[in-house]
């Protein structure tokens, strides 16, 4: 076929029609109040695959976990008010399952929610979610077939609506997704191949318990921190994908909520707080002003939650904590054992026996004592401290560090030689010190709570 440059130029000159009129022809009557054809949206399009995936929640503690993308919770997705989406859902799980876009105003066909707005989208097929996006602000994904079950085992995400033209900018965007981690919802439970748990089967009205606390998926110190350097203005955006309220306070700062459930607050009308409770399925972002430098606690105020995982810091550039787990810190990193730089003791390591033997509940044989020659000597673990926090000992001593609180603990050497692992409540660990030194010492989920101590092994 040969080209007339007419027919080249009329191709040139139909263009911006055939492409217009492609996209215009794919949206809905919905989405033709924003859209003249003076003004076509940009395409933004997204893939998103459920699949089922292992999750490392923090060192030690890896779960089956249904996620998108590989990961919990699922990439954030950023898109400019205005624009048009499309996320093509990809279903590699085992079940049905669907996405709702909390938040967003869109059509009921493009909702989520099985069967009232759409057939589940069934194990090997795809669904193309469509809208427009808009209203501006925080808003999230999640699975709406089986929701009690799909965005507990991790089936949630951020979705990020930028205004066309911001009111404020920020030098840093955070996003923290709160939500709870029930260690006995497994994908077998959810897909009914396994019984509910003991402890399940005795909740009520179909309530999961809770073990872990998350923030973006992880606990403790697997949490990445807010970081900032002074003078600088932060946006932190809360979302609470769980099934529970959380009162989420920052230390050293008062915030002003400036969006609640991604909806900008009034100028004038943006409370200044430290504590805000959020509840299931809501947003508060928050604006808040580096002006106290410092390390400082972030966490749950329901102090079990923030024992459990909900817990994370405000940790300006280069700054250190002032207590005692400052010598357990690097900026870089946190708290993290296994640092050789950190490394008080000998080199070494000491013998470990990794004996997680239930605990017999009798008294403890040693503790207290500053000293001890004994075979075997008892360091209780009870929250959030090691009971005594400083032992002599002479070499050859075995320690037994048995949990008597009501959390996990673990305790590993800070010079990296041994690590207990997570400890149950009512199990023990055993490590027989050999050579002479002074070990520091950590429980890897409560560090930061100041649960550290000090063994010295005398010659
Ligand atoms: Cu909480």
């Amino acid at each position: 076929m040969r080209w007339s440059l007419t027919s080249a130029l009329l191709i040139v000159l139909m263009t911006p029609l055939i492409a217009g009129g492609f996209v215009l022809a794919g949206v809905r009557p919905w989405s033709l109040v924003a859209t003249s054809a003076a003004s076509v949206p940009t395409l933004r399009e997204f893939e998103l695959t459920a699949e089922e995936i292992d999750w490392e929640i923090m060192p030690g503690t890896t779960v089956r976990a249904w996620a998108y993308n590989g990961q919990m919770p699922g990439p954030e997705i950023r898109v400019r008010e205005g624009e048009l989406v499309r996320i093509t859902l990809r279903n590699d799980l085992p079940v049905g399952t669907t996405i709702h876009w909390h938040g967003v105003n869109l059509p009921p066909e493009m909702d989520g929610p099985v069967g009232l707005n759409q057939a589940a989208v069934e194990p090997g097929e795809e669904f193309v979610y469509e809208f427009v996006a808009t209203p501006a602000g925080t808003r999230w994904y999640h699975s709406h077939a089986d929701p009690t079950a799909q965005i507990a085992l991790g089936l949630y995400g951020s979705l990020i609506v930028e205004p066309r033209e911001p009111k404020r900018t920020y030098d840093r965007d955070y996003t923290y997704i709160l939500n709870e981690w029930d260690l006995e919802l497994t994908p077998d439970v959810a897909t009914g191949k396994a019984p509910r748990g003991v402890r399940d089967q005795i909740l009520r009205g179909g309530e999961l318990g809770t073990d872990l606390f998350l923030m973006n998926g992880h606990a403790h110190e697997s949490i990445s921190p807010i970081r900032l350097a002074e003078g600088e203005r932060v946006l932190i955006r809360l979302i609470n994908a769980g099934n529970l309220p959380h009162a989420i306070h920052t230390h050293g700062h008062s915030f002003k909520i400036v969006a609640t459930d991604g909806n900008d607050v009034p100028e004038g009308m943006a409370l200044l707080k430290d504590t805000v409770l959020i509840g299931p399925g809501e947003r508060y972002d928050l604006e808040l002003d580096g002006k106290n430098p410092g390390v400082w606690m972030f966490h749950c105020h329901m102090e079990n939650h923030a024992a459990n995982g909900m817990m994370s810091l405000i940790q300006y550039d280069g700054a250190m904590p002032t207590g005692p787990v400052g010598a357990f810190f690097t900026p870089d990193v946190g708290v993290a054992p296994g640092a050789a730089e950190h490394m008080h003791g000998e080199p070494t390591a000491p013998t470990s026996e990794p004996a997680a033997a239930p605990d017999t509940g009798g008294p403890a044989a040693g503790a207290g004592t500053t000293e001890s020659t004994g075979v075997e000597v008892e360091i209780a673990m009870v929250d959030d401290r090691f009971n005594p926090p400083e032992l002599t000992i002479a070499a050859g001593t075995t320690l037994r560090f048995v949990n008597r609180g009501a959390n996990w603990h673990s305790v590993a050497a800070f010079d990296g030689s041994f690590d207990s692992g997570r400890v149950d409540p009512g199990s023990s660990f055993a490590v027989r010190f050999d050579v002479p030194g002074v070990y520091d010492i950590i429980c890897k989920h409560h560090g930061l709570r100041g649960m550290v101590g000090r063994i010295v092994v005398a010659e």
